[in-house]
């Protein structure tokens, strides 16, 4: 695609901070941000001086590239290894890039795995940060909202008394501690034929060795920590578990998955989106599914790398939105465009958009289906 314009402009996102917004050719996108970020991650921030950026950035203007070619010009443009010299501008204009040329579109859908409730960095009263559903037994993507939204209503009317308000990801905060949260959630996921996940984040409470779950008031060794998962993922049929151990532990999220091979054990600070780390995965049979934030590792080719090497290794990809968002739908395009089957997003506010705009997808398709 030729590039004839290429802007940049800092716009609000959902946590009333600033990131930045990219224009090529008209077509804009935005960069999300995360709270509970990986220490492997591309750096995302906004840039003192965007202006210098993009005057860096409209050297590409009236070039014709591919998706490839583009990232590749916005690596050499950056020249640091995490683009900490021009930030979110890098998925913002990578994602304006991929979105000007367009999307493959396909009639196969991911489910939507939705937050309903939470804590942790993204605010709340449990240690672990999402309480997930994932309906499993969905035919169709409507009758997967459908399942999601019925849940989170019933949580929000059957726990009143319990509910403090919403968090950043628009999932419930109650005033229950972790396991508290897992037994109100099972009454109602069973109610709705839904799985279960966790995002446990563990990263955010493993220090000096311990994992200290504030909100249960405990302090666990790892062995401690893999007992308790192994605990919670058996008594609660867990479908799901994120990141359940420190970011660097390949080990016991080795172990966990030879424990638990039919459950999905997903890696997200573990891998950050990104190749050489899934390479360790695959190595140590770490995980087998992982998390897909592009912003993690900044582009779209290299995203799609990512997904492209877990497919080869049978990982599932799960493209993820991240705590800070804006009302951009690329990840919607690119999980339908990938054949990724898992999406997950949180239900309310503005995570709408996503969700909506796979509805649109799934409205204008022929004969489309569920993937997972
Ligand atoms: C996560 C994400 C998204 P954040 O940990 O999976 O839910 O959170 O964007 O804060 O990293
Ligand atoms: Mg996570």
């Amino acid at each position: 695609m030729e590039i004839e314009s290429l802007k940049l402009r800092k716009i609000l996102n959902s946590r009333a901070n600033y990131t930045v917004e990219a224009e090529i050719n008209g077509v804009k996108a935005s960069a999300p941000s995360g709270a509970s970020t990986g220490t492997h991650e591309a750096k995302c921030f906004v840039p003192k001086h965007l202006d210098e950026v993009e005057k860096l950035l409209k050297k590409l203007e009236g070039k014709d590239l591919t998706q490839e070619e583009f990232d590749t010009k916005l690596r050499e443009l950056d020249g640091t290894e995490d683009f900490s010299r021009i930030g979110a501008a890098a998925i913002a204009t990578s994602f304006a890039f991929k979105k000007a040329s367009g999307f493959k579109t396909k009639n196969k859908f991911p489910l939507p795995l939705s937050n309903v409730i939470g804590g942790g960095e993204h605010g709340g009263n449990t240690s672990i940060q999402e309480f997930l559903i994932l309906p499993i037994n969905a035919e169709t993507f409507p009758e997967a909202i459908e399942t999601n939204r019925k849940i989170y209503q019933e949580l929000k009317k059957r726990y009143k008394q319990k509910i403090m308000g919403i968090n950043d990801e628009g999932a419930l905060i109650t005033s229950m501690n972790d396991e508290q949260t897992l037994k109100a959630l099972e009454k109602v996921a069973e109610k709705y034929d839904a799985g279960i996940g966790l995002d446990i984040a563990a990263s955010e409470f493993y220090e000096d060795g311990k994992y200290k779950m504030s909100s249960m008031r405990s302090s666990m060794t790892p062995e401690h920590q893999f007992k308790f998962v192994k605990k919670i993922t058996e008594r609660f049929d867990l479908v799901y578990v994120e990141d359940p151990f420190d970011q660097e532990d390949f080990k016991m999220h080795a172990k966990l998955t030879r424990e638990f091979p039919d459950v999905m054990i997903c890696g997200d600070d573990l891998f950050t989106t990104n190749v050489e780390r899934l390479h360790t995965g695959i190595e140590q049979s770490s995980c087998n599914s992982l998390i897909i934030k592009p912003n993690q590792i900044g582009t779209v080719t290299e995203a799609l790398a990512t997904v492209d090497l877990a497919r080869q290794a049978d990982y599932t990809p799960v493209v993820s939105h991240r705590s800070g968002e804006t009302c951009d739908t690329t990840i919607s395009n690119l999980a339908v465009e990938w054949e990724c089957p898992v999406i997950k997003a949180g239900l309310a506010d503005i995570r709408t958009a996503k969700l909506n705009q796979l509805m649109r997808l799934w409205d204008r398709s022929e004969n489309p289906e569920l993937m997972f």
